[in-house]
């Protein structure tokens, strides 16, 4: 495998996750019986670049043609596209001549956004269902993987871009610099391309072991997206910290201007990475050994709540949830059932595990003993739902929080 960023040979496998089925491959009841389809989940280092990124990669048609995410389905992420349209809007004095183009537009959300901002919109993602539903709400859709050759389509068709975004899609493409030469193509000389994916730093320090999975092709540090962008006519003109999705960044992408050196904010990020030792293998090397006690504390804990006979569910069907419980190998008898507010997920079972899928109402039916929460990024906004079954005397755990029980 060689580096995505600089083509590095040699990289440093620091954490395996064994063979796993794909996060979102949730199956059908009838399809309960047929074999699954796992591949190896292998995190590693390039000793060169910096790079975070998996030993192998699985094709994307088999994760993000039927896609079953929707960011919709969080009303913290649906805030935060509020939060994100405005900035940019604001940011770049966008009108409704300019074209804002979002990048894995899923369903719409974020573009929709725009649309209530009088702003000209188009998308471009590669899941066949998804783009139908966008399509549905009035969303333009390409229905592709953004390329050379839609960058070119959609300047041809539409013009330059003023505004791209691709939040939480970067991580996930396999030829990023193929990727890169779209947004070349694609950006307006006065525009800003804007990433936003969760963040190597946090990702380490918080052994966020539970968001590898096989569509998580890459774990960005700023040192390898500096790499990256090196010989490109783009340069990285300011960088926010976030506290979404466990810790993210959200980078802003302009077209160079002349001799340009690196600006503060991206300095300071890679001097925080340097000050974690990112630069060598120890933070690496912890990371891989606080994935085990992590695994053996949450093990600990659900064979005392068995003894006692206990009812534990899980809050949410993440990505995130299916990497974790196929870690610890749980089973329906551990974790009773998932609720969910995704409707393409309820009804459906989890992979690996085969733990079913309801609508979140299930559980004030019936009263659950524990709730561990799996789509833990979005516990506050969870926890607040479900205050009447905390005043019943329900226990919510919480994985980011050593699974401490609230
Ligand atoms: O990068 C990715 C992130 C952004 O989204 C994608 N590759 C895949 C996906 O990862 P994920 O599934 O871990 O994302 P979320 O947004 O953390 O998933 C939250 C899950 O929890 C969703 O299935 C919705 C569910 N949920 C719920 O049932 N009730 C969420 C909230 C807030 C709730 O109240």
């Amino acid at each position: 495998m060689l580096c995505r960023i600089c083509k590095n040979k040699s990289l440093y496998e620091f954490c395996s996750l064994g063979l796993q089925p794909l996060a979102n491959s949730f199956i059908k009841k009838e399809d309960l019986s047929k074999k699954e389809k796992v591949f190896p989940l292998e995190l590693c280092l390039c000793k060169k670049c910096g790079m975070v990124q998996l030993n192998d990669v699985v094709p994307a048609k088999l994760m993000f043609r039927n896609y079953l995410y929707i960011p919709s389905a969080s009303k913290t992420r649906i805030e935060h596209f509020n939060e994100l349209a405005s900035t940019i809007k604001d940011l770049l004095a966008l009108t409704k001549k300019d074209l804002a183009v979002d990048i894995g537009s899923n369903d719409g959300s974020l573009l929709e956004v725009y649309v209530q901002l009088g702003i000209k919109i188009l998308g471009v993602d590669p899941s066949v269902n998804l783009a139908k539903v966008a399509e549905l709400k009035g969303i333009p859709t390409i229905n592709d993987y953004f390329t050379r050759k839609t960058a070119t389509k959609i300047v041809k068709k539409y013009g330059k871009a003023k505004a791209i975004t691709a939040t939480n899609v970067f991580a996930h493409v396999d030829n990023i610099h193929e990727f890169v030469k779209g947004i070349e193509i694609l950006l307006a000389d006065n525009g800003a391309f804007v990433i936003e994916f969760p963040y190597l730093v946090d990702f380490i320090e918080n052994c966020e072991f539970d968001t590898i999975y096989h569509e998580h092709l890459s774990y960005f540090g700023v040192r390898a997206l500096v790499k990256l962008f090196e010989k490109t006519s783009l340069e990285i003109f300011s960088i926010q910290r976030m506290k979404l999705d466990g810790g993210s960044l959200r980078v802003f992408v302009q077209k160079k201007k002349k001799n340009s050196k690196l600006y503060p904010e991206v300095e300071s990020l890679i001097k925080l990475e340097l000050e974690h030792k990112l630069d060598t293998l120890d933070p690496y090397k912890t990371f891989a050994k606080l994935v085990k006690e992590r695994r053996d504390t949450f093990l600990r804990l659900l064979s005392e709540l068995k003894k006692k006979k206990k009812k534990i569910v899980g809050y949410g069907a993440p990505a995130k949830g299916n990497t974790f419980l196929n870690y610890c190998r749980i089973t329906p008898k551990d974790i009773w059932y998932i609720v969910d507010s995704t409707p393409y997920k309820q009804g459906l079972f989890l992979p690996g595990t085969h733990i079913p899928i309801y609508h979140e109402n299930k559980i004030f039916s019936d009263v659950p003993d524990y709730i561990i929460i799996l789509a833990w990024n979005f516990a506050d906004e969870i926890m607040k739902k479900n205050v009447d079954l905390r005043k019943k005397g329900v226990g919510f755990i919480l994985p980011h929080e050593d699974f401490k029980i609230k």
